[in-house]
């Protein structure tokens, strides 16, 4: 129904704007079907309380001269002289279904619901926002990592904060903590733990020590560290030292060894000390020989050895009687003896004591070296009358053997006789120094 302008006596009264006005202020009551205002019935095609036209539905509603306008929720009776202008119709707002609750929520028999804009999609989130229904509104919520400005969803940059111990990375919605080499993330992704390098492999040939943040390997005794810092390599002793051994080192892996020659045997590590054979029983000499001990050897000597026109008298004793015309120019009696050095013996050193127990009271003594000493290699100090001492002049090399004639003579001045006796020594020098 259309509202009025009624002029009344020069006098224009714009009912339908009042009476709108009236009727908007009580849009805020909820309304049903049955509960229109006077004036008012329910429409169900509009679902709007409707204005009744009083002029049409009452009979004779104006009595007498008096004509009758309708206007919303009432109707006028006013002279016929006055006039109308029809207001203009009332905008046909296409709002949707008049709605008497607040702002984000719908009438739901007597009381206000939320409406939940998130399940009927009439929210303006972004598709990478998530709709979250409130009471009376809803929100536009960013995804983790992710912080809301203005409409928009920006990347948070958590590196910002110092979150890792060692390095971050940003990354779109997140961040990832990094670690130096020889670390490992923890178990909060944050902090960096040590890596056990030695429990994962470490490639130590031998041992291997962790540390913190790196690992350091090292070598068993006998091998060193190569220059990769992983290899250990045997050490060869032998060629680091020649003191190792007194006679050959063998090297061997992680160690070494020293080695003796022929004839003598290792004393601890590093010394060799011959072989006494004579004394150990294994030597070949016979029952007729004499065993005579040698550095790094024996020898096996005739125990009589005697020559013509000597005779043998006892051990090692061979006389030559006067009586015999042969013996008139050789010494009395030679006794034999037998010595071994070794070579290259520091010298001067008495290698061995000329001493006599058989001599005529009063006599004089004198001893030298008869024969054997080519070279000069020995010579004799005489210490008293009745002893002397071989001496070794220079330092000698073997293997090589000395036969000196070591002669005393002696001399008496009441008998006037010279008698001359020989000690027939064999030296034996070793090959070695030992
Ligand atoms: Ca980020
Ligand atoms: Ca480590
Ligand atoms: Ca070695
Ligand atoms: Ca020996």
């Amino acid at each position: 129904m259309q509202g009025v302008c009624v002029s009344v006596l020069c006098v224009c009264i714009c009912v339908s704007a009042l009476l709108r006005s009236a009727i908007s202020q009580s849009h805020v009551k909820t309304y049903t079907n049955t509960e229109c205002t006077d004036g008012y019935h329910w429409d169900p095609l509009t679902e709007h309380c409707k204005d009744i036209n009083e002029c049409e539905t009452i009979p004779d509603a104006c009595k007498g001269e008096m004509k009758c306008f309708n206007h919303y929720g009432g109707y006028l009776c006013l002279p016929r002289s006055a006039s109308v202008i029809p207001a203009p119709e009332p905008a046909i707002t296409p709002t949707p279904a008049f709605n008497p609750c607040p702002l984000g929520y719908e009438p739901h028999g007597d009381s206000c619901v939320d409406i939940d804009e998130c399940e009927r999609d009439e929210h303006d989130c972004q598709p990478s926002q998530q709709c979250i229904n409130t009471l009376g509104a809803f929100n536009c919520q960013c995804p983790r990592g992710y912080s809301k400005v203005g409409t928009e969803c920006i990347d948070i940059d958590e590196c910002r904060f110092r979150y890792c111990q060692h390095r971050c990375v940003n990354v779109p919605g997140s961040f990832s903590c990094q670690c130096e080499p020889g670390f490992q993330v923890g178990g909060n992704n944050r902090s960096c733990v040590d890596v056990n390098e030695c429990e994962m492999g470490a490639p130590c040939s031998q041992r291997c020590f962790n540390t913190y943040g790196t690992f350091m390997c090292r070598c068993d005794q006998g091998y060193e560290l190569g220059p990769d810092g992983f290899t250990c390599n045997d050490i060869d002793e032998c060629r680091s030292s020649s003191y190792h051994c007194q006679f050959r080192c063998v090297n061997e892996p992680g160690k070494f060894s020293c080695v003796c020659p022929e004839g003598y045997q290792l004393v601890g590590t590093r010394m060799c000390q011959d072989i006494n054979e004579c004394e150990t029983g294994e030597h070949q000499c016979s029952d007729t020989q004499t065993c005579v001990n040698i550095h790094g050897r024996y020898q096996c000597v005739d125990a009589n050895r005697c020559q013509e026109p000597y005779t043998h008298n006892s051990d090692n004793l061979c006389v030559c009687p006067h009586s015999k015309p042969a013996c008139r120019d050789l010494p009395y009696s030679v006794v034999h003896r037998y010595m071994t050095i070794t070579s290259e013996r520091s010298a001067p050193s008495d290698i061995f004591l000329i001493q006599t127990t058989n001599f005529l009271t009063g006599s004089f003594n004198t001893f030298r070296i008869r024969s054997g000493d080519d070279n000069r290699d020995f010579y004799i100090r005489q210490t008293n009358n009745y002893s002397a001492m071989l001496v070794l002049a220079r330092a000698v090399s073997g293997p090589r053997e000395y036969t000196l004639d070591l002669e005393m003579l002696s001399g008496h001045p009441l008998v006037g006789q010279r008698s001359s006796s020989v000690l027939r020594l064999s030296i034996f020098v070793g090959q070695y120094t030992f």
